[in-house]
């Protein structure tokens, strides 16, 4: 399994073994891996390299470590193509998960100027700023704040919010979002963050801003979120012209 005539750096090739073990599912999710010192016994390498190895791992999400108790196989990550919208609601019961909210906060403001802007309303306006916390099997996946224009979207209530946004609009009101534009923007948790989410401080986030508008153009939302690094990835399928 380990060349170490190979030209390829050993902690590389122990750290690509290990995540074809994953990927195959010979190591399931939540199992525990063997120590950084038997690995070393088992190749033959230093404690450093099989350590290199498993901190790869760690820092890509495949593996997570608990103080005092070894180094285990992280949950798969979370595919989310990026062409087509959906919520997280759809999101989630499409993988046969079950979705929840914590609401954080909810209340009716006056827009800012920055709300107003990317809402296309007047200023001081009444707009929802809803805050959730977005769970997946009761797993915080991502924080979202939504801005809403009341004078649009109306009705919202926390009951609602617990619920699916979108359901709601789509559903109650006939309102249809069409298109959005998105934005994606590596970051690091905030502790504040960190804590609704469930992570440790300066674990990496993707800072993920979207207008949503319906068919005429209208803007219909526009939120600002964090989703856990760890637990997401994003995909695009693209042609070259
Ligand atoms: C998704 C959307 C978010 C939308 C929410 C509605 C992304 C990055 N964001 O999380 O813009 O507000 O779904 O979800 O995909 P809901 O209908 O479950 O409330």
């Amino acid at each position: 399994m380990i060349n170490k005539n190979s030209p390829i750096p050993i902690y590389y090739q122990l750290a690509e073994s290990i995540q074809k073990q994953i990927d195959s599912g010979d190591l399931q999710p939540g199992e525990s891996l063997p120590s950084e010192r038997e690995y070393a016994e088992k190749f033959e390498i230093s404690r450093m390299t099989a350590r290199q190895a498993l901190n790869q791992l760690v820092n890509n999400g495949y593996l997570y470590r608990v103080q005092g108790k070894g180094t285990f196989v992280a949950d798969k990550k979370i595919e989310k193509p990026l062409v087509g919208i959906t919520s997280f609601t759809e999101d989630m019961l499409a993988r046969g998960m079950k979705p929840s909210s914590e609401l954080l906060h909810f209340e009716l403001i006056p827009a800012t100027e920055h709300i107003a802007n990317q809402l296309q309303i007047k200023e001081h306006r009444p707009v929802y700023e809803i805050k959730r916390i977005r769970l997946a099997d009761d797993v915080p996946m991502a924080i979202e704040t939504n801005y809403i224009s009341a004078n649009l979207v109306k009705g919202l209530t926390e009951q609602i919010v617990n619920h699916s946004i979108y359901a709601y609009m789509e559903n109650q009101l006939g309102l249809r979002i069409e298109q959005a534009t998105q934005t994606i923007e590596s970051s690091i948790a905030e502790p504040i963050e960190a804590q609704s989410l469930q992570i440790k401080p300066g674990v990496p986030v993707m800072r993920i801003q979207r207008i949503a508008y319906l068919h005429d153009g209208t803007p219909a939302e526009y939120v600002i979120s964090s989703y856990r690094a760890d637990r997401y990835k994003f995909m695009v399928q693209m042609h070259r012209k």
